[in-house]
């Protein structure tokens, strides 16, 4: 097994066409051969953000500013090396991804962490299509609010055909006047909604537009990568149907109006392009007061006349069915702590505050002694997690490893779909159901990361 190195990997020019066109130009992967990992080097770079001024300590892996879009198939494997050229430990989580618990990139509960100038190796056959993406869980906000999050596409060769396929990697930066970073995060904010950046982006751009075919039906595939923003999305120039959340392929699919999308969620659109060449379909967060363009599409050539009556459901996941009659119940109450002092420092990143619970216990940061797990789960045992949110904010819950199914709430009708993330609003209760069909210590958290950062997080154990 040879590993290609960026620097080797463009030195040989016959290996490097083996991967695809576009490595490091167009950010994007292929897995053209299962046999030859991929080197991902976390590094830092420049790049202009907001239009004006360059950036500086941008992260990154390999060459672009922006992470490589990684496009693999579904049940074939995929291996990645981890080269860290940061200047502080990393790893690599791929969330939302149903992989063995020594592959899920979470430090001293699933892998040591990786130091600078050392390696990791990934290897995993993603058992499900659709829209994934990857990012450190070390040091996470800052490392995150850098920039080191990309999309990972799993395929699944039987989905339908469209005319054109855009990826968005949704995302702020917290940037001052001149361009520079400034503080990620403010205590004050933490403690409420999360601190939100001052430059907001589509795949590390401000308002991009895409040329697109006139007529078409194009499959936008979006994840929200945001350390802090819930957005509600929707479409202003076209139609669109909505066919996956979360990766998971909606049994029936129905048209956008507006939908909410938190931190670490994805959603895949079927959008009908206008038939008039020059016209755009504008990508709009209306959860901001004005409500602003996130991206646009531009039509262009001539009408394609497609009909999004086209769009039927994709083939679905086969995903653990929870035994709902026989399942255990369990209670998650997320709440606010009084305990506002600093916790003892931690290796991987704690911001120093205690602001959040999950069932009383601040969990404090990526520790060598983490608390116990908030549950032990029973392999091939169902559960139903009734989850109670006790604090006036609500909070995108992310769980690895497994996905649960969406059984209920008290706040609102919810869509009974396979998920890993779940935005609970202020007062709901809502219960998840899952089937614990994947052994280890799986991390649950909000992937608000300050609030991850600030005691919101635990971990189910599986055996
Ligand atoms: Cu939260």
């Amino acid at each position: 097994m040879v590993l290609m190195t960026r620097r080797n990997m463009l030195k040989a020019g016959g290996v490097a066409a083996a991967y695809g066109a576009g490595l490091g130009v167009a950010g994007l992967w292929k897995q053209a051969d299962a046999a030859m990992p991929m080197l991902l080097e976390a590094r830092e770079t420049t790049a202009i953000i907001d239009g004006k001024s360059e950036t500086k300590g941008i992260m990154t892996w390999n060459d672009g500013p922006r992470p490589p879009v990684i496009r693999v198939q579904k049940g074939m494997p995929f291996s990645t090396k981890l080269l860290n050229s940061l200047n502080e430990p990393t790893t690599i989580h791929w969330h939302g991804l149903r992989i063995d618990n020594a592959m899920d990139g979470v430090p001293f509960l699933t892998q040591p962490y990786v130091y600078e100038g050392d390696t990791f190796d990934y290897s995993f056959t993603p058992p499900d299509a659709g829209t994934f993406w990857y990012h450190p869980h070390c040091n996470t906000l800052a490392q995150m609010g850098h920039g080191l999050a990309g999309l990972f596409i799993v395929e699944n060769p039987d989905d339908p055909k469209f005319d054109r396929e855009i990826t968005l990697n949704l995302r702020d930066w917290r940037l001052g006047g001149d361009g520079q970073f400034i503080d990620q995060f403010k205590p004050r904010s933490a403690a409420r909604s999360g601190t939100y950046g001052t430059v907001r982006t589509a795949n590390w751009a401000v308002e991009p537009s895409y040329d697109v075919p006139a007529g078409g039906l194009v499959r936008v595939r979006i994840a929200v990568t945001d350390v802090t923003r819930i957005y509600r999305l929707g479409l202003e120039g076209a139609d669109a149907t909505v066919v996956a959340i979360d990766a998971n392929p909606v049994p029936t699919p129905f048209p956008l109006d507006h939908l909410e999308v938190g931190p670490g969620q994805r959603l895949d659109l079927i959008v009908r392009v206008p038939d008039i060449e020059g016209e755009t379909v504008r990508l709009v967060n209306y959860r901001s007061t004005p409500s602003y363009t996130i991206a646009a599409l531009r039509s262009v050539g001539t009408s394609l006349n497609r009909d999004l009556r086209e769009v039927k459901a994709l083939p679905p996941n086969q995903l653990g069915v929870p035994d709902i009659k026989n399942a255990e119940l369990l209670k998650i109450e997320l709440s606010a702590t009084a305990e506002g002092a600093p916790v003892k420092e931690s290796f991987c990143g704690s911001l120093g505050y205690n602001f959040w619970a999950i069932n009383k216990v601040p969990w404090s940061g990526d520790s060598p002694d983490p608390h116990d797990p908030l549950f032990e789960l029973k392999m091939g045992k169902s559960y139903i997690l009734e989850m109670a949110n006790r604090t006036p904010h609500p909070h995108p819950m992310h769980l690895h490893g497994l996905s649960f199914k969406v059984l209920q709430s008290t706040d609102h009708e919810v869509m009974p779909i396979y998920t890993d993330t779940y935005v609970v609003q202020p007062d709901e209760v809502v219960q998840l159901a899952l089937k614990a069909d994947n052994p280890g210590d799986w991390v649950f958290h909000c992937h608000i990361i300050e609030h991850q950062k600030t005691g919101l997080t635990g971990f189910f154990r599986v055996v």
